[in-house]
């Protein structure tokens, strides 16, 4: 057993704001420890096999250890794991920050081989799972790569015809629409316009909208607000707005610097080379907050995977030509529960099914699963007039003050405009998706339970782990 063989795997984690990346993250890092910290006791594999029954290294018994690299890179933070799950580890859970900035982690699984002469020559075997955890507004900011400042500007000002959007950006508005593109683009002028627009951006972030373009705008980073890279706004195209000095070109080549300084490099650097993706989407959250909100999701994630589309310039080519598979995840199911995880994955089909589609023929697997990362409530089954449900039963607020719902049927398929009307009149009755936050689990067990995260590991390293 002297001889190591070792494999190195990107995995790339995918996903809008609030999909549920960190701790998801945390969880799936917990799981791994947690099953083999253990591995010595006699309990041991009971407990593995009730911790990731679906996953083949564990239950052949193959997996022997799987360690946190604590350095895992030269220059990028590490993942904060152990303050992210001591906090919800503690008595007093908390879920952790939205991520302001990327962090590195790698994750080393010592693992015997199944097969017999791969076995005999190196005896142990180590794969070395590589994952960063950004931001997710700035995953928005890819489709800007390829669209020049004039397309992008005309992109965001038809999607600011939409009422909602609208609504949030009338200083904005108002003042695009008074100003002359060709005017001088004073520093003073530029910061108005481009504050205005940002405050938009800002409200609609707030409000739980997730298509908001550039993600640097709600999310800077280690980037001043009023850095000369976010100094732009849209502006309607006319001749002769390209002038040097006037506002539009002004903000031109503050786009374009923003598309090159900071969208580029780190795509580049940290989104190329990937082996793997999962990507994440919180589907009931937008069911539970509505029509608009569901179709601002759908329209954010077509526009990201179109990324995945096209052979001569999408992501899959020029940043990941080794992509081979993509997992497509609900998140946060134990808002519905576990027998209506079917109902949710094949929503989540309908809503990709063209991406999925593309990808197939480019010969990536694809595959959908529900999961929740942390199991925060507990589910009791009821039956009314002969049908099978589930009551959801979890805390929330400060003192914890138990909540029961009962989610309404989660659609297979997307909702049309007559069944929105219906659901939307189900929830103003309090009767279908009306879920609120829940409260992370008080765990007196010290670890965290899940739902399917041992089915995303299999699906994605399982042929590794072989
Ligand atoms: N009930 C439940 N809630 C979850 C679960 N996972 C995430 N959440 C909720 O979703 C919120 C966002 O989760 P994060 O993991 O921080 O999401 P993120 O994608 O990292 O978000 P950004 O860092 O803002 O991009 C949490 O604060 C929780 O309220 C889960 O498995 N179950
Ligand atoms: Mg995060």
């Amino acid at each position: 057993m002297g001889f190591y063989s070792n494999q190195k795997i990107r995995l790339g984690v995918t996903g809008l704001s609030r999909s549920g990346k960190t701790v998801f993250l945390t969880s799936l890092i917990h799981q791994l420890l947690r099953d083999t910290e253990i591995h010595e006791s006699i309990e041991a594999s009971r407990h593995r096999m009730r911790a990731l029954p679906f996953l083949d290294a564990v239950h052949q018994e193959r997996l022997l250890h799987v360690s946190l690299d604590p350095n895992p890179h030269k220059t990028l933070p590490p993942f904060r794991y152990e303050r992210f799950a001591r906090s919800l580890l503690s008595d007093h859970p908390e879920w952790p920050d939205s991520t302001s900035d990327i962090s590195f982690l790698r994750l080393n699984f010592h693992f015997i081989s199944k097969n017999g002469w791969h076995r005999t020559l190196f005896g142990q075997n180590v794969l070395s799972l590589e994952i960063v955890d950004y931001p997710g507004e700035w995953l928005l900011d890819l489709p800007l790569l390829s669209l020049s400042y004039a397309e992008w500007s005309n992109q965001m000002l038809v999607l600011f015809e939409e009422k909602h959007r609208r609504n949030r950006a009338v200083a904005w508005l108002e003042q695009v629409a008074k100003t002359d593109p060709k005017s001088l683009g004073t520093p003073d002028l530029i910061q108005e316009m481009r504050q205005k627009f940002a405050h938009a951006l800002k409200s609609l972030k707030y409000d739980g909208f997730s298509f908001i373009q550039p993600g640097r705008f709600v999310m800077p980073g280690d980037i001043s607000e009023t850095s000369e890279l976010l100094a732009f706004c849209p502006l309607p195209y006319q001749n002769g707005v390209e002038q040097p000095g006037t506002l539009y070109a002004t903000m031109q080549k503050n786009y374009q610097r923003y598309c090159q300084e900071l969208v580029k490099p780190f795509y580049k650097q940290w989104m190329s080379g990937l082996d793997k993706q999962i990507v994440l989407v919180d589907l009931l959250e937008n069911l539970n907050r509505g029509h608009d909100h569901f179709c601002d999701t759908q329209e954010a994630l077509k526009t990201i995977l179109k990324h995945f589309r096209h052979s001569s310039k999408g992501w899959l080519d020029w940043m990941s030509p080794s992509i081979d598979k993509v997992l497509f995840t609900v998140t946060k199911i134990d808002h519905v529960g576990p027998l209506q995880a079917n109902n949710c994955r094949l929503l989540l089909e309908d809503v990709l099914l063209d991406a999925m589609r593309v990808m197939g023929m480019h010969g990536v697997e694809c595959k959908t699963e529900a999961i929740a990362s942390l199991l925060s409530s507990h589910f009791q089954e009821e039956l009314l007039e002969g049908k099978r449900f589930q009551k959801v039963i979890g805390q929330e607020g400060r003192d914890r003050t138990p909540v029961s719902i009962y989610p309404g049927e989660v659609p297979q398929s997307i909702p049309s405009g007559k069944e929105w009307q219906k659901i939307e009149a189900a929830k103003a009755r309090g009767e279908s998706f009306c879920f609120p936050t829940f409260n992370p689990p008080l765990l007196e067990s010290r670890s965290m339970a899940h739902i399917h995260l041992d089915k995303v590991i299999q699906f994605l390293l399982g042929d590794n782990l072989k």
